[in-house]
């Protein structure tokens, strides 16, 4: 398996006190590397886009027949994944990453507002979204242990929003992470399977935090913060999204401008959008400070 054994896992501990406090959400976001907001999201707008994800997954046949769509439940004969560069994989990603709800879920209001207070400046919101669709009888895949950094670059003070598209029990596998992680510096990686294809090494002894999520939690983790997927132990499909967040003022690597994976351009990614639709290329009206990718 690709995940890290977990011998202690605590339960997230709720931030939405301190949405008011602004001094003491920083202190909290500096000392543990996380942040989690059971409840931020409204739930309609979420349930919208995972409805339109699995027509998508149903049109590519990834829908057990004569089962309710909206349970997700996967067909019982086959496992794709996406780190093994199964064509498969890319059709569906390429639909999804089409949706103009999709896109529009990474900016959320309460989002934005939130990390607005914990960045004390505007917010870029990386328009780099990342879908992740989790099959049943996957668990060698789950992602491994990884600090986000590796992947992002720019500013350190990055940090990823993660949540369900819907209730996601430990069962269907959702997201643990180790607190306090993110002050142990930026970690060797080596080849794993799973999402992303690298992990760091986890102290034995770590304490994890995880638990189950409800549709309209969110866990925010800063970049360097380690954190691990769980497997899907159930019939259906895990969906969850990656969004990436950082002060508007910060270094911003020319990749986290572009759409994940790259398979597509914008123009692609926005052909069945609105002409005037605000959302697209809403970046490119700030000043940003964007650098390349070092090789
Ligand atoms: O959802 C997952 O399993 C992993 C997501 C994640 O950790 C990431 O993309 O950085």
């Amino acid at each position: 398996m690709a995940m890290s054994p977990m011998g202690s896992i605590e339960s997230f501990l709720d931030s939405t006190p301190l949405l008011t406090e602004p001094t003491a959400l920083r202190s909290r976001a500096n000392e543990l590397g996380y942040l989690f907001f059971p409840g931020l999201l409204a739930t309609e707008p979420i349930l919208s886009v995972r409805r339109q994800i699995l027509e998508i997954c149903q049109n590519h046949g990834w829908i057990q027949p004569d089962t309710n769509i909206d349970a997700g439940i996967a067909v019982d004969d086959d496992v794709i994944i996406e780190s093994t560069g199964d064509p498969r994989w890319q059709a569906f990603y390429n639909d999804a990453q089409r949706l103009r709800d999709f896109h529009a879920l990474a900016l959320s209001q309460p989002i934005l507002d939130t990390l607005a207070v914990l960045f004390g400046e505007p917010v870029l919101a990386h328009p780099r979204n990342i879908l992740r669709v989790i099959f049943p009888r996957s668990a060698t895949y789950t992602t491994p242990p990884h600090q986000d950094h590796f992947y992002i670059g720019g500013s350190r003070d990055t940090w990823t929003g993660w949540f369900p598209l819907g209730d996601c029990s430990i069962e269907l596998g959702s997201l643990a992470m180790v607190p306090g992680s993110h002050l142990t510096g930026f970690h060797d990686v080596h080849e794993a399977k799973g999402a992303g294809g690298r992990a760091v090494d986890v102290d034995a002894d770590s304490t994890w935090v995880g638990g189950d999520f409800a549709c309209g939690d969110v866990l925010f983790l800063h970049s360097l913060a380690i954190h691990q997927g769980r497997p899907n132990e159930t019939d259906r499909l895990r969906l969850s999204c990656d969004f990436r967040y950082q002060p508007r003022s910060h270094e911003v690597r020319s990749d986290s401008l572009t759409p994940h994976m790259n398979w597509l351009t914008w123009d692609e990614v926005y052909a069945g959008w609105r002409p005037d639709d605000p959302l697209r290329s809403y970046w490119e009206a700030w000043d940003l400070a964007v650098v390349d990718r070092q090789s």
